[in-house]
């Protein structure tokens, strides 16, 4: 029985489920590039480079261990442009039996590979993802009957059930979680690991150029293309962050630096995401480094969590809830997205910087993306399917099985708190404290309203205030509207006035 073995452009793990058990003189595995997946967002041109990349990388080393690959690239005349032409195409030229391949990570392309059992009239095998250490089913039976999902929980069951971190019956150290010594503020003048980058080989060369030309409009900068495209260069990253940076990972994790993209955070989620590295071998890495005395237990609590815990536990959020998930809009948020956040032209110097090291790198930690462009688009009110197509496109690790959750979940509380307690809303004052952006800013994050008065602290307050009815019954809110109470009338009314001048200004 010949078998048409079809790998998507974020499946580039040789362990694959779709690749157990073929037969490399007879299967075919088809990889595809195609039109419709480069546009359907318009993806950040480093992200487009890392994928075909990548892909055209993953082709060379199956047909060097054997296999025989049959790969359709952009150009090529005849490309359809989609992966269901491409396919159809492909059971026409190889007459297979059946097609297999694993589970695609995105809702949309499920549907799509559901569709070809019909569209090539054969048999389509889906098969489980085994590069997560927590099936769909798994994450079911946890959340099964549950009103809320809250990550700490389910992560204390994976650490159980990975053995990950576990002293016998206990958490190692005594805490499940040491968050608690993972908030400092970068002191001024201390020097940051110089980063890891790749420079392109002749493959990836000959890629970069086929983007400028053919994605010459679409948002990002090139010149910075340093990611891992290959497994061997991907355990090179993970190698140099483990020495160089996760032992101050921790401590820095929720700082942010002027000019200093990537502080201590590991710039592994591009390889991660498209299977160049596994989940495992990362926290696996983390772990021995802390065995060894490299690294303090904070820094690898901390970085496990953010695998074990968030990373799990979002993608069983996005399979569990599926598709209703994404049109939830609990704050009934409606305004568009404004323009700065693809030109990067504002005053608020943490937007301005936040937006300029996107473009830059594809790539922006992750308190940028929760605590600076997130929170502002919460706190304008953007609706939810505007900023989640921003951050499709423009971060080089973004597939809306991670993206979705952390944006419409985490960031902009559109599920209505199913994925967090509370809305993650702060003022100009938390950017202040984690960040050194302020001082280089048109605006005073001290000054609450008025002239200068950091345009965070009003809207802060407007939020609440627009939002009162859904949010002054949650627990974790009662801090912030007790305060809101307490204000003076006029001064609710100032709030309310500059806010609105902000959010009307937007449009323009
Ligand atoms: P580090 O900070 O060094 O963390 C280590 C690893 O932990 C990451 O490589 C990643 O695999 C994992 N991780 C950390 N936090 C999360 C999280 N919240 N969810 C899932 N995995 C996590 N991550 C993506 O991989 N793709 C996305 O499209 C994406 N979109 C996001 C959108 C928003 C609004 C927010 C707030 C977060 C998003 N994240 C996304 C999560 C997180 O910001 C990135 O995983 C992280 O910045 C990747 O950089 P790093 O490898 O340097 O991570
Ligand atoms: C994001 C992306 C891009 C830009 N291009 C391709 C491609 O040409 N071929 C491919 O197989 N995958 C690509 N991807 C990833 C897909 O859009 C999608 O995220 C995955 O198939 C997961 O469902
Ligand atoms: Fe951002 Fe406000 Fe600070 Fe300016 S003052 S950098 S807008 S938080």
């Amino acid at each position: 029985m010949k078998i048409l073995r079809v790998i998507l452009g974020d499946q580039l793990s040789h362990d694959i489920a779709t690749l157990d058990d073929c037969d490399r003189t007879r299967d075919i595995v088809l990889m595809m590039e195609v039109a419709d997946e480069t546009t359907y967002v318009r993806h950040h041109k480093q992200k487009i480079a890392l994928i075909l990349s990548a892909m055209r990388h993953f082709a060379a080393e199956l047909v060097a261990g054997g296999y025989q690959v049959d790969y359709v690239r952009l150009d090529d005349a005849a490309n359809s442009g989609s992966f269901t032409g491409e396919v159809t195409r492909a059971v026409a030229r190889h007459r297979p039996d059946r097609i297999v391949l694993t589970n695609p990570s995105e809702y949309r392309v499920l549907t799509m590979a559901q569709g070809w059992a019909k569209t090539c009239a054969l048999p389509v095998e889906l098969r489980e993802d085994n590069r997560f250490f927590c099936s769909q089913a798994r994450f079911a039976r946890w959340a099964d009957g549950r009103k809320t999902f809250r990550m700490e929980f389910f992560y204390r069951e994976m650490r159980r059930e990975s053995e990950m971190l576990m002293d016998g019956a206990k958490p190692a150290g005594g805490d499940w979680n040491f968050d608690s010594e993972n908030r400092k503020r970068l002191p001024t003048g201390k020097r940051l690991p110089k980063r890891h980058r790749f420079a392109p080989d002749a493959l990836t060369a000959e890629v970069l150029e086929l983007v400028a030309t053919r994605f010459a409009d679409h948002f990002g900068d090139l010149d910075n293309f340093g990611w891992p495209v290959t497994r061997k260069d991907a355990l090179t990253a993970l190698t140099h962050f483990i020495s160089e940076c996760l032992p101050s990972f921790g401590d820095y994790q929720d700082a942010m630096k002027s000019g200093a993209p990537f502080m201590y955070h590991a710039l592994l989620s591009p390889a991660l995401n498209i299977g160049l590295l596994t989940a495992r071998e990362l926290c696996d890495a983390a772990i021995a480094a802390w065995k060894s005395g490299h690294a303090p237990l904070n820094a690898v609590e901390g970085f496990v969590r953010q695998i074990l815990g968030w990373r799990e536990f979002v993608r069983g959020i996005y399979w569990y809830r599926m598709p209703d998930y994404a049109a939830t809009n609990a704050l009934a948020a409606q305004r568009d997205l404004p323009s700065f956040y693809w030109s990067g032209e504002t005053e608020m110097n943490c937007l301005a910087q936040a937006v300029a090291d996107t473009r830059a790198n594809a790539y922006a930690h992750h308190i940028q993306r929760l605590m600076v462009t997130g929170n502002f688009a919460l706190l304008a009110g953007i609706a939810p399917a505007q900023v989640e197509d921003w951050y499709l496109a423009v971060y080089a690790d973004a597939y809306e099985w991670v993206e979705l959750p952390n944006t419409h979940g985490m960031a902009l509380f559109a599920d209505g708190g199913l994925l967090a307690p509370k809305p993650y809303a702060a003022s100009g004052a938390y950017i202040d404290r984690m960040s050194d952006y302020c001082a280089g800013c048109h605006y005073d994050p001290k000054i609450k309203l008025g002239p200068g008065a950091c345009p965070f602290n009003p809207l802060y307050w407007h939020f609440l205030i627009e939002n009162r009815a859904t949010l002054v019954g949650n627990p974790r809110m009662a801090l912030p509207y007790r305060s809101l109470a307490a204000m003076a009338p006029d001064r609710v009314a100032q709030i309310t006035a500059e806010a609105t001048a902000i959010l009307d200004g937007l449009a323009n």
